[in-house]
């Protein structure tokens, strides 16, 4: 081991990396390897290197019919959906549309979905980044899935149970919610969110002045997915994370600059991490120590310097991932544009809010690690794990140990730096933000593929890699690609998510529809009925494996016709789709779903409508007309 520690020091002191880097990472492959197959320090043999590598590759394989260990939810990026997989298979299980606009399900179509996506602003983009699943004393209780909106300034809420968006919020005042995190002790009753942009205040074009511009840190109540509060900061706002005490949050900051060019953000040496204190925000609003601003009803509360609900930890440079360690012990901000992360210990933020110690007093570590450090994970044995965008590596190293360098004492901290293809963005370790982490899988979301995959022309997949993490060594076992962009992912235990299997008759996500009938007499899971009501025309028809209640109806041009489609079947997996041909009009209906879409009426004529989610060996047959009369 004496070689590898020269060769680190060698590394950390030289310039870019480069050789001495290639030199290093040869040395620490040769060194694990040998370790892991407790082979000590001799050469191995080549055979013996090639079964190791092979029962390595072959870990992550699960056989047909078998069932993978983990859940992992990935952010869609800009494509503004969630995707569920299979770990370690990899294997996607599921898309959940969520900002996006899903031809399959009929999201952004259907009633149901047009409730939760509202209807006074509406987009058809999304930029979702960070997934994050709803916790009761540090550990996932699988109820709830939130994930954030760049692009539109939204935060969606997906119901595990079903796998559906059952609420979005727009926060008002503010633009661009990046950061996203969630309180995780006692349990999730905040989502802690970061607007990232600072724009003038109030933004209606009465104002244009840097020096009145802001932005704000943001908690939503988790149950109703209201804004809380918001908290005005200096500087920008970019990644965040929450204690394990329920009393702290912290964001990183890459712009206290408040520059609005490129080369403005990276004029200060040193930016910030910005700590919120959670009880004393939430004492200053029950105070009325607050503002509103503009028809917003959202208590704002002046966490600027100065303020005693905020502390600004300076740390260097353009800092991007905020993450806690699993042992509730430190917030980890990431350099950036400095290879090092600043580890804060949490226990000493009681003090550095009471003043009795100084703004930097909390850093009890700043390792270097390499170039461009973005996000960091844990393996719940003391080790982490950071992201090397510009080396395109993945650093393991030892907390302890990184804390015993920054007292003086001469330890290496680093464990191993392994290649991945290419610019890492986040990476992410199974059941890492709860106190479950069980250091098993390690999930690298790296942002090019290069030539990892057979082309497909100027754009690129991405290239989502699964490392074993579960011994000394880390392994790369696997290359996934994907569609842009998974920013971030997050792994569950697989007993932790609870999922039905078919609808309840009445579930609160159709609700509306359920009141529609009982207005008009309906009974949703009987009735083939069709009710007019002036120009509007409700049509209900049930479902059942492969027909509808109802193979015709008519209605007159112009008409807003709404088709409430009530599927009776029980069995698991029958599910129905309802596609009304030439009226862009389509959507699932699942066991004992009810599923609403509104349209109006085309030119007189004959219009078919068939089932196109396949059900039944005569789906091909399951369909019906709508008769379009003159008006
Ligand atoms: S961010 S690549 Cu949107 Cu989570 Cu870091
Ligand atoms: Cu019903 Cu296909
Ligand atoms: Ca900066």
């Amino acid at each position: 081991m004496k070689k590898q520690e020269d060769l680190t020091r060698e590394q950390s002191e030289a310039p870019e990396g480069g050789l001495s880097r290639r030199r290093f990472m040869g040395a620490a492959a040769i060194a694990g390897v040998a370790g892991a197959t407790g082979l000590g320090s001799a050469v191995m043999s080549r055979e013996a290197f090639a079964a190791a590598a092979e029962e390595a590759r072959n870990k992550f394989v699960i056989h047909p019919g078998e069932l993978d260990e983990y859940y992992g939810f990935w952010s869609g990026g800009h494509q503004g959906e969630v995707r569920v997989l299979g770990v370690p298979s990899m294997r996607e299980l599921m898309r959940i549309p969520v900002f996006n606009v899903d031809s399959a399900t009929g999201w952004g179509l259907t009633n149901e979905s047009k409730d939760v996506l509202g209807r006074d602003k509406t987009y058809l983009n999304g930029d979702c980044h960070h997934p994050h699943i709803s916790m009761t004393d540090g550990r996932y209780d699988g109820k709830y899935l939130f994930i954030n909106d760049k692009a539109n300034t939204r935060v969606a809420r997906i119901r595990l149970d079903i796998m559906k968006t059952d609420k979005i919020t727009h926060i008002p005042n503010v633009q661009a919610i990046h950061g996203l995190r969630l309180q995780k002790v006692p349990k999730t009753n905040y989502v802690f969110c970061n607007a990232e942009f600072v724009i003038p205040q109030p933004n209606d074009g009465s104002e244009y002045s840097l020096e009145k511009s802001y932005t704000m840190f943001n908690a939503l109540d988790a149950e109703t997915m209201e804004v809380a509060w918001q908290v005005i900061v200096d500087g920008n706002l970019d990644n965040t994370d929450a204690d394990y005490t329920g009393k702290y949050a912290a964001s990183t900051c890459y712009n206290s600059e408040k520059a609005v060019d490129l080369a403005g953000t990276m004029r200060n040496d040193r930016d910030w991490v910005v700590v919120f204190n959670v009880e004393r925000i939430e004492a200053a609003v029950k105070a009325g120590k607050f503002k509103t601003i503009g028809d917003s009803k959202v208590p704002v509360v002046d966490g600027r310097h100065g303020s005693d609900l905020t502390r600004y930890i300076p740390v260097p440079k353009n800092p991007h991932g905020l993450n806690t360690s699993p042992d509730g012990k430190y917030f980890v901000a990431n350099g950036k544009l400095s290879p090092t992360v600043s580890i804060i210990a949490i226990d000493k933020l009681d003090d550095l809010f009471d003043d009795k110690i100084g703004e930097r007093d909390p850093v009890v570590g700043e390792p270097e690690l390499g170039l461009g450090p973005l996000h960091t994970t844990y393996d719940g044995r003391g080790n982490a794990y950071t992201t090397l965008f510009i080396d395109s590596q993945v650093c393991k190293w030892n907390i302890a140990d990184a804390i015993k360098h920054y007292n003086g004492e001469k330890v290496n901290y680093i464990r191993q730096k392994l290649d991945v293809h290419y610019q890492p963005g986040h990476n992410h370790a199974s059941l890492t933000e709860s106190r479950d982490a069980d250091g098993k899988w390690l999930v690298v979301l790296s942002k090019f593929s290069k030539d990892r995959f057979l082309p497909v022309g100027p754009l690129h997949p991405e290239n989502d890699q699964l490392i074993d993490i579960s011994g000394e060594e880390m392994k790369l076992v696997h290359d996934g690609p994907t569609y842009a962009e998974p920013h971030d992912c997050i792994l569950v235990r697989r007993d932790q998510i609870k999922t039905k299997k078919i609808w309840e008759r009445n579930d609160p996500f159709f609700a509306s529809a359920v009141e529609q009938a009982k207005k008009d007499g309906v009974t949703l899971e009987a009735d083939n009925k069709v009710i007019r009501d002036g120009n509007k025309v409700r049509v209900y028809m049930t479902s059942v494996a492969p027909q509808y209640g109802m193979t015709e109806f008519k209605v007159k041009e112009g008409d807003e016709v709404t088709v409430y489609v009530s599927n009776q079947d029980t069995i698991e997996d029958v599910s129905h789709g309802f596609c009304m041909v030439n009226h862009g009009v389509s959507m699932e209906i699942s066991p004992q779903q009810t599923s609403s879409v509104t349209f109006t009426a085309g030119k007189p004529g004959v219009y078919w409508y068939y089932c196109n989610w396949f059900c039944h060996a005569l789906h091909m047959e399951m369909g019906g007309r709508m008769i379009v009369e003159k008006a």
